[in-house]
């Protein structure tokens, strides 16, 4: 245990996200000995009797409806809210001098995220965009991977995150198909996992993303609300795919959908070199799939050792971990730096450098051209 004060830690968003990170900060002192010691202290949302309910499951010690008195009280501010209130609030934390976790995509708007990643930047704090499939213990293995220089030089990236959630047109209108609270669909909500998956994995090797071309396409055009009669436009996209060109000459291939019948959850990413590739999938996240120069197929490397990463922390080998625990290992190293003053990605020039591309892949489904970032 460490013997500094514990961290407050105010928490914006009481739903998916709000529940994804209070299970984490629960989790952190039985499998996390040198995690920070954190009050989860305030949970701030706007319907008072829900947010009271929610207080109690997650564990917090206040309630509050009014982020702006929060974000001056803590000391971390989690941002877990629909992306259209990710930057106000962000940015009044930061300049209160408060490290913020914001979820992802960093913001519903190219603009809103440079104005985000500025506020970083101006004061000096950790600020980061919880992306959280960075943290998948079977990624780190890949990244380990790729800087031993295992791949060779690479050539192709191809990432798919693929959702069936909206196939069937009755599926109730939510926040996620409203381009004023969302920015964007399938591609924000998804594609943003999968292009900061690109960038962590091989960003080293390939550079950002210089050529991009795109398209979005819309093919439920309304959606029914729930409990009522009345039906609400779906003004982003249900789909998406880009062709890509990187810095250094590498290329890939990238697409999302909530409307690829049979995918639940199905976010892969497969990397070719000149000595080698790898695959890997969510659906099965604790393999990893490897073809080395020596090899005439891949092998499967079930990464659940001691040695793995962030594997000493829970089970003996093949007792698997889940999706939960990319956000468990996430929180540790958040709030591991936020008590350090050490430095901690994804931050917000991440999450800016993923809003660069989304907002070039809608560019070029706008104009029918190929953007260049270079
Ligand atoms: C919903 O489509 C969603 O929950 C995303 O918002 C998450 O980021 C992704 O991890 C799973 O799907």
């Amino acid at each position: 245990m460490s013997e500094q004060e514990p961290l407050d830690v105010g928490v914006l968003g009481y739903r998916f996200m709000g529940k994804a990170h209070s299970n984490a900060l629960a989790r952190l002192p039985m499998f996390f000995d040198d995690a920070p010691e954190v009050n989860r202290h305030t949970l701030v949302g706007r319907d008072e009797e829900a947010l009271a309910d929610a207080a109690e499951q997650f564990g917090f010690e206040h309630t509050s409806t009014d982020w702006e008195a929060v974000v001056d009280d803590v000391d971390a501010f989690y941002n877990l809210g629909p992306n259209h209130v990710h930057a106000e609030p962000s940015i009044a934390a930061l300049e209160a001098g408060t490290p913020v976790f914001c979820e992802k995509p960093l913001a519903p708007t190219l603009e809103e995220a440079e104005a985000m990643r500025d506020a970083a930047a101006d004061s000096g704090l950790v600020a980061g965009c919880a992306f959280n499939y960075r943290f998948v213990p079977a990624i780190r293995y890949a990244k380990n991977l790729i800087e031993d220089g295992k791949l060779g030089e690479i050539r192709q990236v191809r990432g798919q995150y693929l959702q069936d959630w909206l196939v069937d047109p009755e599926a109730p209108w939510s926040w996620r198909n409203d381009e004023e609270l969302a920015g964007s669909g399938a591609l924000g909500d998804l594609g943003a996992h999968t292009v900061d998956l690109a960038r962590f994995l091989v960003g080293e090797e390939v550079g950002e993303f210089a050529e991009i071309s795109g398209q979005l396409q819309t093919f439920v055009e309304e959606r029914p609300v729930e409990g009522s009669d009345e039906t609400r436009p779906v003004t982003v996209d249900d789909a998406y795919s880009a062709q890509v060109e990187f810095d250094s000459g590498a290329i890939g291939t990238f697409e999302a959908s909530r409307v690829a019948d049979g995918h639940k959850n199905d976010h892969t990413i497969q990397i070719h070199g000149t000595e080698g590739s790898l695959k890997f999938s969510l659906e099965r996240l604790n393999e990893l799939e490897y073809k080395g120069a020596d090899h005439r197929g891949y092998e499967t490397i079930l990464v659940t050792d001691g040695s793995d990463p962030y594997l000493d922390h829970w089970w003996p080998p093949g007792h698997v971990l889940g999706w939960e625990h990319t956000f468990v290992h996430e929180n540790y190293e958040f709030l591991s730096a936020v008590r350090d003053g050490g430095e901690f990605h994804p931050s917000f020039e991440d999450g800016y450098q993923v809003q660069r591309v989304l907002n070039a892949i809608e560019r070029s489904d706008e104009s029918g051209e190929r953007i260049s970032l270079a």
